[in-house]
C-alpha cells in the first residue's frame, strides 16, 4: 500500500468503534466539559456544524468527519419533504476536490470528460457540449452502502452511520445510451464494466471504480449535470457526475473526468478490498453469511462489489421515542430497491412481529425512487415498538435480523427497523 492509499485508509476504514465511540462521547460531552472547565484542559474540541462545513447544508445534519466531508441527514429530516433537497442531502465524500465544499453549482468552462476503452470511437466531450444533448430526467435514491452500519454487531469500523446516509433526488443529464449514440461509439463486444476516474483537480487523490455493465439497469445510467431543478450542487459532482439508479453510492462518482468501458473491474482500492461483501462464486448473488467479528480476505473472485441496492424500506412517522395521540395513529414511512423489480408489499407490525399488515402504498417516483406508504392503526394508550418489511416482485425482502448480513466492512445492512414510540 503506498502513502496515498494509506491515507485515503485512514479516512474511512481506520477508524476503530472505540476511536467512533470517543468521538461520540466528547460530542455529547462537550457542553458538559466546557461548564466543567474541561475545555481548558483541551480535551475536547467543539465539532463544527453541517452548515459549517458545507455551504449551503442543513445545520440538523450531522457530521461524521470534517476532512473529508461526511455528513449525515437525519429520519426527521428525510421525512420532512418528497425529494430530498440539495441542503439536506447526505455527503460522502472520500476526498475533497478543494473549494468544492459548498451546495452551489460548480461552473468550470471546458471541463473535459474523455470517453475511451472498448469503444469504436473514443472521444472527448465537454459539459457544453453535454448540455447540448437531450436531457433525460430520474428520480432515484442515492445510499452509500455503509448506510445503517452502526446496527451491525460486532460495530464493523467505518464511518458509523445509523439511517441517514440515502436520499431521493431528481436527476437531469445525458443517458450514457444517448451519448454513445450521439457520437458513433459502439461498444465492442468484451466490454463489460465501466470504469470511472474522478478529477484530481488541485492535487485531489484518485477515486477509481467499476461496475458491470449488466448488474444495473445500464439504459437509466447517465452523467448527470442537474438535481433537483438546478445544476448538480459542486458538493455533490458539479458539473458533471455518473448517475446510475438503483445502484448504491460509490459507483456513483463525482466530478467525472474518465470513463472506460473495460474488460474487468479495476483492481484498484476503492474496488477491492473496499466496497465489497462477500458472496458466493457469481455477480449478483446475496451476502455470504460469515461469522461476526470474523476477518475476509477480499478478493474479486469471493466478493462483490456494492452495486445494486438491496431492498430496504423506512419508518418516517412516527420517529422514535415520539408520544402520539390515540386511537387512530398512522405509521408511515418508505420502500425502495434496486428498480429491477417492483415493491409489491409492505408489511407492518406493532406486536413485535406477532402479527403483521399491509401497508397502502401511496405513490413512488418511478421505480428507482420511494414507495411512500402508510399504515392506519387502532392503538389503545401504551407502549409500541412498530416494524415495517418490504418484499419485492422477485421474492426479495428485509431479514428479521439484519445482522444476519454481517460483513467485515459493515455494507448493505438492510434489517427490519423497529421504531418504539407512545400512544397517549
Ligand atoms: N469522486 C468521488 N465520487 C464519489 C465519492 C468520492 O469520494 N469521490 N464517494 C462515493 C460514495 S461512497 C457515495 S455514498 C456517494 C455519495 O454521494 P453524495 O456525496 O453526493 O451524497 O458518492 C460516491 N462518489
Ligand atoms: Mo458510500
Amino acid at each position: 500500500m503506498n502513502e496515498q492509499e494509506q491515507d485515503v485508509m485512514s479516512q474511512e476504514d481506520a477508524i476503530s468503534p472505540e476511536a467512533m465511540d470517543r468521538r461520540t462521547f466528547l460530542k455529547k460531552s462537550a457542553a458538559a466539559g466546557a461548564a466543567m472547565g474541561m475545555m481548558g484542559l483541551g480535551m475536547a474540541q467543539q465539532q463544527p456544524t453541517a452548515d459549517q462545513v458545507v455551504r449551503g447544508k442543513n445545520p440538523k445534519l450531522v457530521v461524521l468527519s470534517s476532512r473529508p466531508v461526511v455528513l449525515e441527514s437525519t429520519l426527521e429530516v428525510l421525512g420532512s419533504e418528497r425529494i430530498t433537497s440539495k441542503a439536506n442531502l447526505f455527503i460522502r465524500n472520500n476526498i475533497d476536490l478543494p473549494g468544492l465544499n459548498t451546495t452551489e453549482p460548480n461552473v468550470q468552462p471546458g471541463w473535459v470528460v474523455e470517453v475511451g476503452g472498448l469503444i469504436d470511437a473514443p472521444f472527448r466531450i465537454t459539459v457544453e457540449e453535454l448540455s447540448r444533448l437531450p436531457q433525460t430526467e430520474v428520480t432515484s435514491v442515492l445510499q452509500c452502502s455503509g448506510n445503517g452500519r452502526s446496527f451491525f454487531n460486532p460495530r464493523p469500523s467505518g464511518n458509523p452511520w445509523t439511517y441517514g446516509g440515502v436520499g431521493q433526488v431528481t436527476w437531469r443529464g445525458v443517458l450514457l445510451k444517448t451519448l454513445l449514440e450521439a457520437r458513433g461509439a459502439k461498444l465492442r463486444e468484451n466490454a463489460r464494466f465501466i470504469t470511472m476516474n474522478a478529477s484530481t483537480q488541485g492535487g485531489a487523490q484518485p477515486y477509481e471504480k467499476s461496475f458491470p455493465i449488466s448488474v444495473m439497469d445500464f439504459n437509466s445510467a447517465m452523467l448527470a449535470l442537474g438535481m433537483n431543478g438546478e445544476p448538480l450542487p459542486a458538493v455533490h459532482g458539479g458539473p458533471v457526475r455518473l448517475v446510475a439508479a438503483g445502484t448504491f453510492g460509490t459507483a456513483n462518482v463525482k466530478w467525472l473526468a474518465k470513463l472506460d468501458f473495460t474488460a474487468s473491474e479495476s483492481p484498484g482500492n476503492e474496488q477491492v478490498p473496499r466496497y465489497r461483501v462477500p458472496v458466493l462464486p457469481g455477480w449478483n448473488t446475496p451476502i455470504l453469511p460469515t461469522q461476526p467479528g470474523s476477518r475476509y480476505n477480499y478478493t474479486l473472485d469471493n466478493s462483490r462489489s456494492n452495486w445494486g441496492a438491496n431492498i430496504n424500506s423506512f419508518i418516517l412517522s412516527p420517529l422514535a421515542g415520539a408520544s402520539v395521540r390515540g386511537r387512530r395513529v398512522e405509521i408511515r414511512g418508505v420502500a425502495w430497491n434496486d428498480g429491477l423489480a417492483p415493491i409489491e408489499s409492505v408489511e407492518v407490525s406493532v406486536n413485535g412481529g406477532t402479527t403483521w399488515r399491509k401497508a397502502l402504498f401511496e405513490g413512488n417516483d418511478g421505480k428507482f425512487g420511494w414507495y411512500r406508504w402508510i399504515s392506519p392503526q387502532l392503538l389503545a394508550p401504551g407502549d409500541y415498538e412498530v416494524m415495517a418489511r418490504a418484499t419485492d416482485a422477485l421474492g426479495r425482502t428485509q431479514p428479521l435480523d439484519g445482522n444476519v448480513w454481517w460483513n467485515e466492512r459493515g455494507y448493505e445492512w438492510n434489517g427490519v427497523m423497529r421504531v418504539k414510540f407512545k400512544v397517549t
